[in-house]
């Protein structure tokens, strides 16, 4: 039996769709709006793989059925092409950034346009283009009016071979994690924007949000909102205060030392003649560590530090206490000092253990040679504070500070100011001119300021932006004729991220980012999908503009994303030696004896499933998919493997199962014995509606691994069938032409229409349909379970 010809049917129906502009966004404002959009993509080099566009495929079929239903659909796709690894790959292949992006895009576009995705071509943008990115420069300059956008004196990691500076995240053990490149700490001026001070806001607003409860909680975590207490300690001897953050001004009584983060400002005021070469020495071992690290060693049982030499005075008992410093407390949170209570809290009890500090417990409950006692309990050895719980004695202490004014209520957000300027070459400029009185913002009717074309954009050893090379870009002057130099640090890699979703309701207009009649119709995104790593940084920036664009009156909604989902991963065979090396598939092969080995040299391999990626070398190429198999195969498999959430292993054998169930669609559709009279089959019209509901529910649930099922369960059953009703199919070919809209098109068109499927009305599901043919009752003998038996469902009760 001749299968059907995917490439020629593929093709036709891509080209139709392109020539009819069929997935073109709606101009009518008079239906529903649905806002469906991927995380669009970074263009590298490699191209895309099958684990990519699984989220892409799902919510192409969330477009098609909302718009058969009857919604205007937005759904559109773009580039977030500035950064990092785009200006290293035209390093290696001696290019521009502009060329090898150019060519990176045409390359993702190719790959997705033969998935037959239905996005708004017409929409299509890039972050690196001068007409986008005039409006990020914009935005910044909002932000910049605002005072959320602000240069200071930051302690950055700066990488000598990269030429710029990273975020904590980007280094481990003092090395660039992309490269192993050494990390060193600089004290460099920087560009940041305030996003602490929407710390409330963007909480506040993660309870509104149909998003998944681990993404929030890690929001929620980032975030990390502490309730408290500001405590001053005088210093002993002198007239300095040290204020010290804490949640828990109950246990002030249990208080054995003071401890300050090794930056402290207050530290060189502080030290003995007698310790000071000991601190300096401490102080220089910490800067080589990155925040990340010290963070984590803070768990650590071996605890470090040093005595300052001078002692501070507890307020709410006059004792006095030594000052210690200890990298476990981070200078960036708090007030960049704690009071260290042994007896409960984890990290001051180690650091007691080891120092020999005094563990005194003020809250009943622990055991003092275990561990620190972290629970609830009376208050003990705790002055005014004994006998009352941990909330009580909270409470009453916070009272005590504030009549005694050495304290205060105090709330802490672990969130920090967000670092914005990176020194290199492949980012947005940065709409500032920097004159002999200060910054002053270049005028709205000046933007966009457009990357200039450098010959050498490479990062500078001396840390200078490679745009400071270019002498005429640079020299500048005010809109009030004032000389000066332009900013030559360039936006961060999320800045362009951080509003796309906007620019897509009118990515041509010329005078203004979005219109607001159109921004009102069509906020929020209803619907986005995405990869769980934008957890935090990609999902909380964009929300961070949001907010601000919400407070300027520009955008009608408070947050941007209503429904977030997030995609599982794909995982594909590799096969590595022993060595770790890696190797591709077609040079490894099972040998006699059922071992995997490599072809070349019989070097034993082990195989695993791991997530693809092509340093893995198990990467598959979607095109190659379509060439064999179809793009109607790859969509339906790709939604098949598993639940969409779900990390799936990839199998060939799968898509070519779901061709095979594309194989017999297209048999029964062209060779079934068709009747338009009306005729009867309960089962056939029962596995329909069941597959109907199946798809309308997959809508909400996006499980549509389980409506696939019952699409194939009804083929099955239909193909048993000795006749069907045309119209049982002209409703499955609706229902399946979502996942697999070539096929459906095309058989459609088979059936004898002319107009589009597309056009029809999208089938309803009739309940009464699937109603099961008989039911099974329990028969009971004097309240025993005798036996059952099966009756139709309409049998009357006798
Ligand atoms: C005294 C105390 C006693 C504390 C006790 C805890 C338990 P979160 O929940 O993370 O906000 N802390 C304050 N500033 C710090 C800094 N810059 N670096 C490291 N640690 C710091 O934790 C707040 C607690 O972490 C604060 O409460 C403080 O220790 C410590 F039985 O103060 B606590």
């Amino acid at each position: 039996m001749a299968d059907y010809d995917h490439r020629a049917i593929e093709q036709k129906w891509q080209a139709h769709w392109e020539a009819a502009n069929s997935f073109a966004t709606p101009a009518n404002r008079t239906r529903p709006k649905f806002y469906v959009l991927d995380m669009f993509p970074y263009p590298s080099g490699n191209g895309l793989h099958v684990g990519h566009p699984k989220g892409y495929v799902a919510t192409d079929v969330v477009a098609r059925i909302k718009r058969m239903l009857g919604f205007n659909v937005l759904h559109p796709m773009g580039w977030d092409s500035f950064g990092l690894p785009t200006e290293r790959q035209a390093v290696r292949e001696g290019l521009s950034p502009q060329e090898v992006t150019r060519r990176n895009i045409q390359t993702f576009r190719k790959q997705l346009q033969r998935l037959g995705l239905s996005y708004d071509w017409q929409r299509e943008l890039a972050t690196s283009e001068a007409d986008y990115y005039r409006w990020t420069q914009w935005i910044f300059l909002k932000l910049y009016e605002r005072g959320l956008a602000y240069q200071a004196e930051a302690a950055v990691h700066w990488c000598p071979a990269q030429g710029t500076v990273l975020a904590n995240e980007e280094v481990l053990d003092g090395r660039y994690i992309e490269t192993g490149d050494p990390v060193e700490p600089r004290m460099m001026r920087q560009w940041m924007l305030k996003i602490t001070d929407y710390a409330e806001s963007l909480l506040a607003g993660l309870d509104s949000l149909d998003w998944p409860e681990g993404i929030k909680a890690m929001q929620r975590h980032w975030i990390g909102r502490s309730e408290g207490a500001s405590v001053q300690f005088r210093v002993a001897g002198s007239s300095a205060q040290i204020s010290v953050f804490t949640t828990r001004p109950d246990t002030l009584f249990g208080c054995s030392a003071m401890v300050l983060a090794p930056e402290h400002a207050l530290l060189a005021q502080l030290v003995t003649d007698e310790q000071r070469a000991k601190v300096a020495d401490y102080r220089e071992k910490t800067a080589r560590l990155s925040e990340r690290e010290r963070i984590a060693g803070a768990a650590d049982d071996e605890k470090t530090g040093v005595f300052t030499g001078a002692w501070a005075i507890n307020p709410i008992n006059e004792q006095r206490v030594p000052i210690w410093i200890a990298d476990y407390v981070l200078s960036s949170y708090g007030s960049g000092a704690i009071f260290s209570c042994p007896a409960h809290d984890e990290r001051d009890y180690k650091f007691a253990r080891k120092f020999d500090l005094p563990i005194t417990p003020v809250v009943a409950g622990g055991n003092i040679d275990e561990g620190a006692w972290t629970g609830d309990g009376e208050h003990i050895h705790s002055g005014f504070l004994n006998g009352l719980n941990n909330a009580e004695a909270k409470a009453r202490a916070i009272g005590w500070l504030e009549e005694n004014l050495c304290g205060s209520r105090q709330i802490t957000y672990r969130l920090r100011d967000w670092l914005f300027s990176r020194q290199r070459y492949w980012g947005e400029p940065i709409p500032i001119i920097h004159t002999a009185t200060g910054p002053v913002p270049v005028p709205q009717n000046d933007l966009p300021i457009t990357l200039p074309e450098l010959d050498e954009y490479k990062p500078t050893e001396d840390g200078d932006p490679p745009l400071s090379r270019s002498k005429s870009w640079v020299s500048a002057t005010t809109s009030d004729g004032v000389a000066g130099l332009r900013e030559t640090s360039t936006m961060p890699q999320w800045a362009g991220s951080c509003w796309y979703y906007l620019r897509f309701i009118n990515p041509k207009l010329t005078d203004r980012p979005w219109d607001s009649v159109e921004e009102h119709y069509w906020m929020p995104v209803d619907l986005y999908v995405g990869g769980a790593e934008h957890a935090t940084l990609h999902l909380l920036y964009a929300r961070f503009w949001h907010h601000v664009l919400n407070d300027l009156g520009m955008v009608s909604t408070r947050e941007p994303f209503v429904r977030l989902f997030n995609q599982g991963m794909v995982y594909g065979d590799s096969y590595r030696d022993a060595a770790g090396r890696y190797y591709y598939r077609d040079s490894v092969h099972q040998n006699k004896e059922g071992s995997w080995v490599t072809l070349d040299d019989g070097r034993p391999v082990t195989t695993r499933k791991e997530k693809m990626s092509k340093s893995r070398y198990n990467v598959v190429n979607p095109e190659d998919i379509c060439e064999t198999y179809g793009a109607d195969a790859l969509r339906l498999y790709e939604l098949f493997m598993g639940a969409l959430e779900d990390n799936c292993d990839w199998e060939t054998r799968g898509v070519a199962g779901c061709r095979r169930f594309l194989d017999r669609t297209f048999r029964l559709v062209t060779q079934g014995s068709l009747t338009r009279e009306p005729i009867q089959d309960r089962e056939v019209e029962r596995a329909l509606h069941l597959a109907i509901q199946g798809v309308v529910e997959s809508l909400d649930t996006l499980k549509f691994n389980t409506a696939i099922a019952k699409m194939m369960t009804f083929v099955n059953v239909a193909t048993r069938a000795r006749r069907l009703h045309a119209q049982w199919l002209e409703d499955f070919l609706s229902i399946l032409s979502p996942f697999a809209p070539h096929i459906a098109a095309e058989l459609w068109q088979r059936l004898g229409h002319e107009e589009s499927l597309e056009q029809r009305p999208f089938p309803v599901f009739d309940e009464n349909k699937v109603r099961s043919e008989v039911v099974t009752l329990a028969v009971q003998v004097k309240g025993k379970l005798r036996g059952t038996v099966e009756v139709a469902s309409g049998a009357s009760q006798n």
